[in-house]
């Protein structure tokens, strides 16, 4: 999603804003920009620069104009109003004000007429432009800079984040947060923003994170944070421990692959501390001793976990458990039970429906709030009353590949807590601990599959379609594995619990629809065998994903790949592999971009 970088400094700020908007690259983007003002000049300059596509085509127009200046803000857009376009790109200017902005303006329309009416032209199809022209009139009106922003707050519908420049008072910063993420960075004599401390690990690392409605004025010297009642506010100033870089990508040719093959550590790190010498140590995770009921929120692949999860919870911890997309759940009225424990899942942290969501479960009653996040500090771990760190390190692949498999570890850690008051605790607990023990060391084995899988791959690359079969907590992995190939070779697929084929989507099956079937040797393997002969007599092309000792042999139409044994309950974390490297080969065939796939962004921080 879009990223937001900015600097007041003495020195030239133009190269820490672009080398700030590289970090942020991953999360996926259309275009970019920068402003910068000069203070040294007679009379303070505002100029800037913007361009479609790619950071680099930014950066050659910058190396070409040269942008000097101590004052900048600069923007990565991934467009939700108005075509992706230089003239759509931020910041957008009005007069002496620039701006750059996350998230959306809900009430833009009436805004922009109100400012039409007004005399305010417009220049791009953004709503973001109507917050440039609200401030530069409220600033043409006498307000200063900090004085404007609070008052077009008022005034703003939705979820943003913003930072505004003035080229009458070029030493100063304004931003504002409500549902986006920001950060003031701290440094010695200057001060930074930025929507995501990455991007800001070069020049700084202390950092304070501003809270939901939070105005700040920031320059050389000082930073101001006011609350939603304008009164002055401290935010704590805490050393950020997040790697310094996500690395580069090594011996890879992309950062999903490299990302892949990073899972045996991923995974190893996420039970550190938590399963020591095969025993479980789930004390940190909280007291879920009254807990009766769990609703998991989650969007895409996290909702993937927590869709496994159910399984794991209600079949291991006996707790009944609801899992829904955070979109579609903060909109209704669900109806909490008691001591239900709110599990929410994001990578990021900062995703905006889920935030939404808990902020809504918070609401309606629920006083018992988890989250499985990535990232520290982030607003979803700051809002929980708990939370699990997934410890998966920086993921830049848009497409999750271990953010889910730590998830999906750091899940089984919670149906072991919670299926502590069991009936047959111990034995339940006995066996999470025993299986994940052997986890990293099975998700290396299961990396061997590797060649076989790229082989594979060349059978879809000419496919439009695809289906994936799973039955019971490998109908989710199911899930899984055809978002993955969605989002990274655009190949139109599809899941479905392997029982419900009949019902309809065996109609669509013939020589051109490759079936993907997910087949660990468990007890639905007679009902799952019964469900691939019913693919196989009506033509379709089936590759099974199965253990040896499941007994099911290649036939004609049917290529059986052969998968590591291991315990049924963590064999959704180990057919995962499979389906991530075979979305990723068939990717590469067809020559997609892998790492940012079209139209897809990193962490999605708007509705
Ligand atoms: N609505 C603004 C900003 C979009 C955004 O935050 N994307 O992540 C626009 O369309 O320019």
């Amino acid at each position: 999603m879009c990223g937001i970088v900015g600097a007041v400094a003495q020195r030239d700020v133009v190269e820490i804003l672009l080398e700030g908007l590289r970090r942020l690259e991953y999360r996926g983007y259309d275009s970019a920009g920068v402003a910068v003002l000069d203070a040294s000049a007679s009379e303070p300059q505002l100029q800037r620069l913007r361009r479609l596509g790619k950071v680099q085509a930014l950066a050659d127009a910058v190396a070409e104009q040269g942008l000097p200046g101590g004052t900048g803000i600069a923007h990565t857009r991934w467009a939700t109003h108005g075509e992706p376009s230089e003239a759509n790109a931020h910041p957008h200017v009005s007069g002496d004000i620039a701006v750059v902005h996350n998230g959306i303006i809900e009430n833009h329309e009436a805004l922009r007429a109100e400012l039409q009416a007004d005399g305010y032209q417009f220049q791009s199809q953004t709503d973001t432009e109507v917050i440039a022209h609200l401030v530069a009139r409220a600033v043409s009106g006498g307000a200063d800079l900090l004085t404007a922003v609070q008052q077009v707050r008022s005034r703003l519908e939705g979820a943003y984040g913003m930072v505004a420049i003035n080229r009458q008072t070029p030493e100063r910063m304004v931003v504002a947060r409500s549902g986006s993420p920001l950060v003031v960075g701290f440094g010695i004599g200057e001060h930074f923003i930025a929507s995501d401390q990455l991007a800001l690990l070069p020049v700084t690392r202390r950092f304070a994170f501003l809270e939901e409605g939070d105005v700040a004025e920031i320059t050389r010297q000082s930073v101001r944070i006011f609350d939603l009642e304008n009164q002055p506010v401290e935010r704590e100033v805490r050393e950020s421990s997040v790697e310094h870089d996500a690395g580069d990508k090594g011996e890879y040719r992309h950062y999903m692959l490299k990302e892949i093959h990073e899972q045996p550590q991923a995974i190893a790190n996420t039970l550190e501390g938590r399963l020591l010498n095969g025993q479980l140590n789930l004390e940190a995770l909280g007291d879920l001793s009254d807990v009766d009921a769990v609703q998991i929120i989650a969007c895409g692949t996290s909702y993937h976990a927590g869709v496994t999860a159910r399984y794991w919870i209600e079949s291991l911890a006996g707790i009944s458990c609801n899992v829904e997309i955070a979109s579609e759940f903060r909109y209704r009225r669900p109806v909490i039970r008691p001591n239900t424990l709110l599990v929410t899942i994001s990578q990021s942290g900062e995703t905006a429906d889920t935030l939404a969501a808990l902020r809504q479960a918070k609401e309606l009653g629920i006083t018992k709030t988890l989250s499985i996040c990535n990232v520290p500090g982030s607003s979803l771990v700051r809002e929980s009353d708990m939370t699990v760190l997934t410890r998966a390190g920086a993921e830049i692949g848009v497409a999750s590949t271990k953010a889910f498999t730590t998830q999906l570890t750091a899940l089984l850690l919670l149906t072991a807590a919670l299926a502590e008051r069991a009936a047959d605790a111990s034995a339940v607990q006995q066996r999470i601990a025993k299986a994940l023990e052997s986890l990293p060391g099975l998700i290396q084995q299961t990396l061997s599959m590797n060649d076989d899988i790229e082989r594979l791959a060349e059978h879809f690359a000419d496919k439009h379609n695809a289906l994936f079969l799973g039955r019971g907590d490998q109908y989710p992995i199911a899930m899984e594995g055809a978002l993955k190939l969605k989002e990274i070779s655009y190949i139109h697929a599809e899941a479905y619990a392997a029982g419900e084929l009949k019902h309809g989507p065996l109609a669509l099956i013939d020589a051109e629809m490759p079936i993907v079937v997910v087949a660990p040797h468990n007890d639905l393997m007679e009902k799952l065998k019964s469900n691939i002969e019913e693919v196989r007599a009506r033509g379709g092309e089936l590759y099974v994903f199965a253990e040896e000792s499941a007994a099911i042999s290649a036939a004609e139409n049917m290529i059986v790949v052969p998968v590591p044994a291991c315990d049924d309950v963590i064999a959704p974390i180990v057919y995962t592999l499979p389906l991530q490297l075979l979305s990723y080969y068939v990717a590469v065939i067809k020559g997609t971009d892998v790492d940012q796939p079209r139209n897809l962004a990193k962490s999605v921080t708007v509705e």
